[in-house]
């Protein structure tokens, strides 16, 4: 898929020992999750992204606090705000994103479709817009 957002609910087991969510592969996460990573000691004005992906399908969470997510797919732009643990927004390629709002102590998880490449991404968004246009 290109150009394509939608939140994605994960299942939770509650308990009053605290809850419990999972993700499994194939099953909750339309690919195959080649890599996770997160962010951490996020200062509370700092602006990350800013990028889009030629191939990377990716998976948002926050797994503690919350953060605004910008999305742009060239067309139209939206925007959404994280805070849930068991909701993630799944990113698909050609989408550009922005976030910000930190809170403090926030915890945001990836799960991404390839591992890390310098080369898939579009950093500056006159780019981004001519591969939307050359992407077929
Ligand atoms: C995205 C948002 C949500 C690595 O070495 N390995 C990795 O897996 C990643 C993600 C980054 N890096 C290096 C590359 C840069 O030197 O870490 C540095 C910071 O990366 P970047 O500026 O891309 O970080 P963010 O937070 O702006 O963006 C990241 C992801 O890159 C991006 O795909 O959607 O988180």
């Amino acid at each position: 898929a290109r150009g394509e957002v939608q939140l994605i609910n994960l299942p939770q087991v509650h308990d009053p020992r605290g809850d419990l969510t999972f993700v499994e592969g194939g099953n909750h996460i339309p690919f195959d999750i080649k890599r996770v990573y997160y962010l951490y000691n996020v200062p509370v004005d700092a602006e990350r992204g800013g990028h889009a992906h030629r191939d990377l399908e990716q998976i948002v969470f926050a797994l503690s606090g919350s953060f605004r997510l910008k999305i742009d797919d060239g067309r139209q732009k939206s925007e959404y705000w994280l805070r849930d643990p068991r909701k993630g927004l799944y990113i698909s390629r050609l989408i550009w994103r922005e976030m910000d709002s930190f809170s403090q102590g926030a915890v945001c998880m990836v799960l991404a479709s390839h591992p890390y490449d310098e080369g898939d991404y579009y950093r500056d968004y006159d780019g981004f817009i001519s591969a939307l246009r050359d992407d077929v």
